[in-house]
């Protein structure tokens, strides 16, 4: 038995996020799933691991639980340094850390399932209208990163040179969920050269919803 256990669910993005890290790490996990459209992760049971209700959470040794994605993956690096997936200089962390959190901090958040189902329910938002509000944020948050990205000197093969980082991480997650949405591509060829090398490594293909036990 694994001594690190994943509460997770195939489609969330932040769970993509978290299973990258841990393959790229080469840590093998327990993979335990809720199913986020009945509640599950609102039950009592995952709720006495979160309280937030949000997944994922890194349950260690059975003893500790670690939540927030972000928070995890550092813990991650910390415990794991080898390979690593953060630029060994201050300035290098810092940018790699201002570029995964335009998407953690500021694309998904306000896209999040919890989001969209109480414009749903408060305001009336139909499909459509979800969608708007879906593209909407995420259109915003990849034309800045776009722009960086294109114009920045360390954007190399991946966000910060040759060796995936967590700002990977976050970019390849964000795709997936861009995806489901059906925001265009197009305007975003440096982000999408960069989800294209990603997607070239094991370690991210395997942490795609559709190869997880309970994707549908
Ligand atoms: N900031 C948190 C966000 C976690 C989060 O929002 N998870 C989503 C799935 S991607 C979730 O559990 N949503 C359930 C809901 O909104 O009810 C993190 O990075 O872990």
């Amino acid at each position: 038995m694994s001594s690190l256990k994943l509460h997770n669910y195939f489609r969330s993005s932040t769970s993509v996020r978290v299973r990258i890290a841990l393959n790229l790490k080469g840590l093998e996990y327990e993979y335990i799933p809720y199913a986020l459209l009945p509640d599950e992760h609102k039950s009592e049971t995952f709720m006495k691991l979160n309280p937030q209700g949000l997944v994922p959470a890194l349950e260690i040794e059975n003893t500790t639980v670690l939540t927030q994605s972000m928070a995890i993956i550092e813990y991650l690096e910390d415990a794991y340094p080898e390979p690593s997936i953060m630029p060994p200089d201050a300035l290098g962390k810092a940018r790699v850390r201002s570029l995964a959190q335009i998407i953690g901090c500021d694309v998904h958040p306000v896209n999040n399932l919890r989001i969209l189902r109480f414009i749903e329910s408060e305001f009336g938002a139909d499909k459509e209208a979800k969608k708007s509000w879906f593209t909407r944020w995420a259109e915003e948050g990849f034309t800045a990163l776009e722009t960086r990205l294109a114009s920045e000197p360390e954007t190399a093969d991946f966000c910060h040179g040759n060796a995936p980082s967590l700002a990977d991480i976050c970019l390849y997650a964000q795709v997936l969920n861009n995806r489901r949405f059906e925001v265009k591509s197009d305007p975003y060829p440096t982000i999408m050269r960069i989800f294209t090398a990603c997607n070239a490594l094991p370690s991210f293909q395997d942490a795609r919803p559709e190869f997880q036990t309970d994707a549908e």
